[in-house]
């Protein structure tokens, strides 16, 4: 389930339900008054009104008074999306009344940069930092209270990147950059689906966002720079050795090994992934086993062939070493 209703507290998902809830209730309070005169109108019978009043009145001032407040609520709105700097609406009021600077600074403060590139139909996540960064697929981790900034981009039609718990859709379009920040104050793993039509594939093109403790987040960004580790047993060798002749290799990259494919998601530590196939599957050796064999049958049309040429040792074995890959 991915409901709008429930956003991560202080996520910019939090704020688009804040505007969405202030404009409901306020359509409601006017509808309400509206009946009001009418019934009144209608049932207390012949009067007086001075017409003057009334069309200046709730013509041209009401009108006047309430769309103007809320241009300048929507507008703060948006802008505090746009300088997502995990500081309250209010706060982001009184800096733009003070012409305080704190919102920029807090950006320019932002170490984290991920660029997340729409694919048919998985999501390519590349984490960029000094030296290098690292890849994977389906999957951006942040800590808890920190925003990410996102670099939207794509590499073949034009896809949607939503997270509904988290923010509002962003488009990924051929030959433009997008950017999107995250930010959640609470861990948990939050579900995505792209929301452009893209292909075949579309609905099975879901995403998870994990917020965790900053702590984890830490040791789980350490692990991912690392290289793949070699297998430390015969079994899981016979599976690296299964994924060269299966000619895996040509699509995917395991940094550490000569399999450096682009057409793929990176598998380097496809083991500590939670899911497989652009979350569509848990991910667990039944599941890759499964996925690999019968790519086709899971998600037809995915780019990615069925492997019928392994047996079924080379399949477990397989399985195993990319289960292993952590
Ligand atoms: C022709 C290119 C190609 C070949 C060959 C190929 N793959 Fe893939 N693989 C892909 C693509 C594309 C995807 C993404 C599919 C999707 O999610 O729609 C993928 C996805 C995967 C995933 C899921 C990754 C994730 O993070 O969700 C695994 C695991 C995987 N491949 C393993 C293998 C193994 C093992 C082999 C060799 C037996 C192999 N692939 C051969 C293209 C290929
Ligand atoms: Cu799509």
């Amino acid at each position: 389930m991915q409901p709008t209703w429930e956003p991560a507290s202080g996520s910019g998902a939090a704020l688009i339900q804040e505007l969405s809830l202030t404009l409901y209730i306020g359509c409601a309070l006017i509808f309400v008054f509206v009946m009001v005169l009418l019934a009144r109108a209608v049932f207390s019978g012949p009067r007086t009104v001075r017409p003057r009043r009334w069309l200046a009145g709730g013509g041209l001032v009401f009108p006047g008074v309430v769309l103007s407040l809320l241009l300048v609520y929507s507008l703060a709105v948006s802008g505090a999306l746009a300088n997502f700097s995990g500081q309250g609406l209010f706060r982001f009021l009184l800096d733009c009344i003070s012409g305080s600077s704190r919102s920029l600074a807090a950006s320019a403060e932002r170490p984290l940069r991920v660029e997340v590139t729409g694919r048919q139909w998985w999501w390519q996540v590349r984490y960029i930092e000094d030296g290098g960064g690292f890849e994977l697929a389906n999957e951006i981790r942040l800590p808890v209270g920190r925003p990410i900034d996102l670099v939207l981009v794509t590499d073949d039609v034009i896809h949607s990147f939503w997270v509904p718990a988290l923010a509002g859709k962003v488009d990924m379009i051929p030959g433009r950059v997008n950017r999107l920040t995250l930010k959640s104050d609470v861990p948990g793993e939050f579900l995505g689906n792209c929301a452009e039509y893209c292909g075949g594939q579309h609905a099975l093109m879901r995403l998870l966002v994990v917020v965790e403790p900053e702590a984890d987040f830490a040791r789980w960004r350490e692990e991912q720079s690392r290289p793949a580790s070699a297998p430390d047993d015969e079994f899981l060798a016979l599976g690296r050795d299964a994924f060269f002749r299966a000619r895996c290799g040509e699509c995917h990259t395991v940094r550490g090994t000569s399999a450096t494919g682009k057409e793929g998601p990176d598998l380097t530590h496809i083991g500590s992934r939670k899911t497989l196939g652009a979350a569509v599957l848990d991910n667990h050796i039944g599941t890759l086993g499964g996925w690999i064999a019968g790519t086709q049958a899971v998600k037809p049309g995915s780019l990615m062939p069925d492997t019928r040429s392994l047996n079924g040792r080379e399949l477990r074995a397989l399985s195993a070493w990319l289960e292993n890959l952590k």
